[in-house]
């Protein structure tokens, strides 16, 4: 059923639960002198590229590209646009590699029409921190789907990672492959409630009016908690403790130092957003919250060309409750136009969701590592990793 995956050293569906199989790495590391030193033949037609994302007119070709072929739902009325600035912050985490930037052109006339990505990061499974590689952004041209030019990015993407020494990979998709770690949900919290019915990305429900349904779905305008502020860079030693104490909880997390947190949190204009408490009376950091943004393209609309989306990023209470603290997300994200703000349920999030009127969406997001086995699927709730 999966002639590309049965080859790959992934769990396979028939292993699951099986207690004789230890968890942990499935094939041992190679040297890296082993490591096959020239990429993998591509179709004749088609060269490899590496994309330097910080150059603005390879960022502009990348952007193009998955602005037209990346995600869609199941219904093809949204597709997934991240931004220039969110795909520089995403793949220059600390320690990247810009050999982990696959493209692929076309020879005649070098147009990019696949692409793939890795980016370094620490994440723990059980008691094991591991350096892995975060997989994301695999995209090939509409006109070229189907004949398997996924498996070739995979593989190359793979070999590049291999040159470095590292052997593991964590992915997330909406479809499923051998085989989820992780199975989470979407939920969606309206802010702009007339857009998104209008445009068909949520439905009036039974016995509401519109005008109902407005109200039903309003916030105030000011965050409730005292002391609820932006984080600055002042912030990223309490926040990485904050964190660390945290994501200790997970089976499966990110293993955050300052640096990834000063990367990763730190708010940068329309790609992440990060607030936290400041206790009024001793100014310790109590509380964390953060959200990424992520508009998507609405297909098919004449009013309305985009849905500015908040996401859900990594969120921590130790004082003020983890509603009162994501009521305060909302609240700030409403004030900066967000048409709605989504979370998955992993980690504590199905404490706040239904109490604070999300509601279920129809996709799901697997999870899963690469060159890792775990005996058993765990929990939304088990899981402590956010992917892009
Ligand atoms: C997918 N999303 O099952 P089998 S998520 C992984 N992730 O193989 P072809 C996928 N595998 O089943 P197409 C996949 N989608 O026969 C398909 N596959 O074993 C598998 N969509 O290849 C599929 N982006 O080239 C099958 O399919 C084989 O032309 C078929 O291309 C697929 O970024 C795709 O959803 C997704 O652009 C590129 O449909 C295309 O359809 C497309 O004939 C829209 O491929 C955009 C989209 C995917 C977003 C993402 C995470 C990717 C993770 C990849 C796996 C990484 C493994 C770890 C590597 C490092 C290891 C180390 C160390
Ligand atoms: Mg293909």
């Amino acid at each position: 059923r999966h002639r590309f995956w049965e080859t790959q050293p992934v769990s396979q569906f028939k292993d699951l639960g099986d207690t004789f199989i230890p968890e942990g790495p499935i094939d041992p590391p190679t040297p890296v002198s082993e490591v096959k030193k020239v990429p993998y033949n591509l179709p004749a037609l088609y060269e490899w590229t590496t994309c330097d994302i910080q150059d603005d007119a390879t960022a502009a070709e990348v952007y193009n590209l998955l602005s037209s072929n990346y995600v869609e739902d199941d219904e093809n009325m949204f597709r997934f646009n991240y931004s220039k600035e969110f795909l520089c912050w995403a793949l220059r985490p600390p320690g990247y590699f810009k050999s982990w930037h696959i493209g692929v052109r076309v020879k005649a006339n070098k147009k990019l029409v696949a692409f793939i990505t890795g980016v370094p990061a620490k994440i723990r499974v059980r008691t094991d921190v591991i350096l892995m590689a975060e997989v994301n952004f695999l995209c090939v041209h509409k006109k070229l789907r189907s004949k398997r030019l996924a498996p070739v990015l995979i593989k190359e993407v793979t070999r590049r990672i291999h040159l470095e020494d590292i052997w593991q990979a964590a992915y997330t998709a909406g479809i499923v492959l051998p085989t989820p770690i992780a199975t989470c949900q979407y939920w969606h919290r309206s802010l702009n409630p007339k857009k998104l019915i209008d445009v068909g990305f949520s439905r009036l429900g039974p016995r509401m009016t519109m005008s109902r349904t407005i109200r039903l779905f309003k916030l105030p305008s000011l965050p409730a908690t005292p002391g609820f502020r932006k984080m600055e860079l002042r912030d990223i030693p309490p926040v990485t403790r904050l964190l660390k104490e945290y994501l200790s909880k997970f089976a499966v997390a990110p293993f955050f130092d300052e640096m990834d947190v000063e990367h990763w949190l730190l708010p940068r204009e329309d790609v992440v957003n990060s607030y936290l408490v400041e206790s009024p009376e001793n100014h310790e950091i109590t509380d964390f919250c953060s959200f990424y943004t992520l508009p998507s393209s609405i297909l098919n609309n004449s009013n309305h060309s985009t849905l500015k989306a908040a996401y859900s990023f990594y969120n921590i209470s130790t004082k003020t409750p983890l509603q009162q603290l994501m009521n305060d997300a909302l609240i700030v994200a409403k004030q900066k136009d967000y048409d709605v703000f989504n979370a998955l349920d992993a980690m504590e999030n199905e404490s706040f969701l239904k109490e604070l009127k999300f509601g279920p969406g129809d996709g799901m997001l697997h999870y899963y590592l690469y060159n890792y086995r775990l005996r058993y699927a765990l929990l939304p709730s088990e899981l402590g990793l956010v992917l892009l």
